[in-house]
């Protein structure tokens, strides 16, 4: 079994998806072993895309990222990393496949609904600007 982290970014919760997408996680066959409703302040959001640092983008995001509540989680599945990035689809929802959430929910690359981590060793690091080790529970 592998885990990955997501976060249904502000503009999911904004838009009233929160359910809506983690439908489709759930029947994507993940499992969630961690959720919580958070705000990221600008210095958590900054050092979480701190890969980004030097992008045009970074201060459009760290922005972003922290102007409203957002919905952290820790999903399992086997293959968990991969298969969730092709179930949100491309970063660019003009460019995410068909059925994907970003293609499904998303107004923009910037505003893209849903983040997925990129390998396994990511998603723990991720997991824990989010979770302690007592939030991560999985009784099933
Ligand atoms: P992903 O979230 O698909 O892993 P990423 O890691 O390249 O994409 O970028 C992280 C986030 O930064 C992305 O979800 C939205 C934002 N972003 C990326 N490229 C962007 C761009 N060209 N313009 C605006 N925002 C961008
Ligand atoms: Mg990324």
């Amino acid at each position: 079994m592998e885990r990955t982290l997501t976060i249904l970014k502000p503009d999911c919760v904004r838009k009233q998806l929160i359910g809506a997408v983690i439908d489709k996680i759930e029947r994507a066959g993940f499992r969630v072993v961690a959720m919580k409703k958070t705000r990221l302040t600008q210095a958590t959001a900054g050092e979480f895309y701190a890969v980004h640092r030097e992008r045009p983008f970074y201060g459009e995001l760290v922005e972003f990222m922290s102007s409203g509540p957002c919905v952290p989680m820790i999903l399992e599945k086997e293959n968990a990393v991969a298969d969730f990035r092709t179930l949100i689809g491309a970063t660019d929802p003009a460019q995410a496949d068909e059925g994907t959430v970003r293609k499904l929910y998303a107004d923009s690359k910037g505003e893209n609904i849903v983040h997925g981590s990129d390998s396994a060793e990511n998603a723990a690091v991720e997991a824990g600007f989010f979770f302690s080790a007592e939030e991560v529970v999985r009784v099933d």
